[in-house]
């Protein structure tokens, strides 16, 4: 075990420097509060000394048995740990993670009373649904000795540039969209509304509505109802292959919105549905806008991000924004991807619920949602996050 000792001017910046060193397996072994700073203890836990420093017995070969050729036989019960040294790795893991949440606490408690600003900003930030990397992000970057308002201004502003837009260009110029997403997220609700506001500003005659959906039982119907309720021209596929073809007997059609099947992110056949449809994308000049429900869960909104970028969506439509009892997951997705957003639907009625995307609208529904939730942060989870060791051991 090595054992080295690090001083710095605050916890946090020793426990870098322990990282840095050390390396994330680095076991704390003490803290003291010293003049101007802090000093800490920290070792490698041997368990996590790669296999060629650990001491093991292997049998050396005695000049006459060096004399033949035969490699001695590997005491592979000398690699093997022993059953003390098991039992003092275990004991030295838990001793690890008590040490590890205490300092976590210590650190946090310092950064609360140092920069109490600060601390309330990220638990701010927490309670929005933001993930750890980009609230500290977004707090990291504010300057120094500004009242407390104005860094939250500051950091919701930071956030919502980082969120792109596409503006109303759809319904002012025009274009061919797939609508692509899971199962019931509302492509076919908002293809529905996006029509029927083009009608209202365009009219009816340079528009085509086109349902490939040819799986499910009644979809290619709704679409049919939905262009004879708004006397626009309604075409059905049975297979993507035929878009191309299709579209090129339509040139005139300004706007042509394509519904697809909904799809569950973990289906397996998504990625070769997606390089067909890249393929016949690519011919017919389709874009592919990625739909996803702001109701459901943060992983799941991550992760249907993730699974259909195999669609290569160039931009993604919000729904169910009045369902979200948060907006974090959908923020934080939407800052990691740099997907831009549309449109942003949020209720069923149509043509009434969906407006262009405006980053700073998001933002503002996402803060007014976490007060109205009461979301709140709770200590221990501030901690976990921001306590600084998460950042030793992550
Ligand atoms: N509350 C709320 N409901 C919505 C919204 N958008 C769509 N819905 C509802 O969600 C349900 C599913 O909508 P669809 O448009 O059929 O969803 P879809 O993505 O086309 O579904 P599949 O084609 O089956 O994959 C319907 O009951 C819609 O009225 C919204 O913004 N808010
Ligand atoms: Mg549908």
């Amino acid at each position: 075990m090595k054992i080295r000792t690090y001083i710095a001017k605050d916890m946090r910046q020793a426990l870098r420097q322990v990282r840095e060193e050390q390396g994330p397996d680095a076991v704390i072994l003490s803290t003291r509060a010293i003049a101007g700073g802090v000093e800490v203890s920290a070792a490698i836990d041997f368990e996590n000394i790669p296999p060629q420093r650990v001491q093991v017995s292997v049998p050396v070969p005695t000049p006459a048995a060096a004399a033949v050729p035969v490699p001695p036989p590997l005491d592979f019960a000398a690699l093997m740990p022993s059953a003390a040294q098991s039992e003092m790795g275990a004991e030295l893991r838990s001793m690890r993670h008590l040490l590890e949440s205490q300092l976590a606490q210590l650190a946090w408690n310092d950064l609360t009373r140092r920069q109490p600003a600060q601390a309330e900003l990220l638990k701010q930030l927490t309670e929005l649904g933001l993930t750890q990397a980009l609230a500290s992000q977004l707090v990291d970057e504010l300057p120094v000795n500004i009242p407390f308002e104005e860094s939250q201004r500051r950091t919701l502003a930071g956030l919502s540039r980082r969120i792109a837009v596409t503006g109303d260009v759809l319904l002012e110029r025009g274009g061919r969209v797939a609508f692509v997403g899971p199962t019931g997220v509302g492509k076919t609700t908002a293809i529905a509304k996006l029509a029927a506001r083009w009608v209202m500003r365009h009219g009816s005659r340079d528009i085509a509505l086109v349902s490939v959906d040819g799986q499910r039982f009644g979809a290619q119907e709704q679409l049919k109802v939905l262009g004879r309720l708004l006397g626009v021209e309604a075409f059905t596929l049975d297979d993507v292959a035929d878009l191309p073809v299709l579209l090129a007997r339509l040139p005139e059609r300004r706007l042509v919105l394509i519904d697809t099947a909904g799809m569950s992110p973990r289906d397996p056949e998504l990625a070769a549905r997606a390089l067909q449809f890249g393929a016949v994308a690519d011919r017919a000049g389709i874009q592919v806008c990625l739909t996803l429900s702001a109701a459901a869960q943060a992983g799941v909104i991550e992760e249907a991000a993730d699974r259909f970028a195999v669609f290569r969506p160039t931009s993604c439509l919000l729904t169910k924004l009045d369902e979200a009892t948060s907006l974090g997951g959908t923020l934080s997705m939407l800052v990691r991807t740099g997907l831009p957003v549309s449109y942003v639907s949020e209720g069923q009625r149509i043509p009434e619920d969906l407006v262009p995307a405006r980053a700073h609208h998001v933002v503002t529904r996402a803060v007014h949602i976490a007060r109205h939730a009461g979301a709140t942060a709770g200590e221990e989870l501030l901690t976990r996050r921001f306590g600084g060791i998460a950042r030793v051991t992550a």
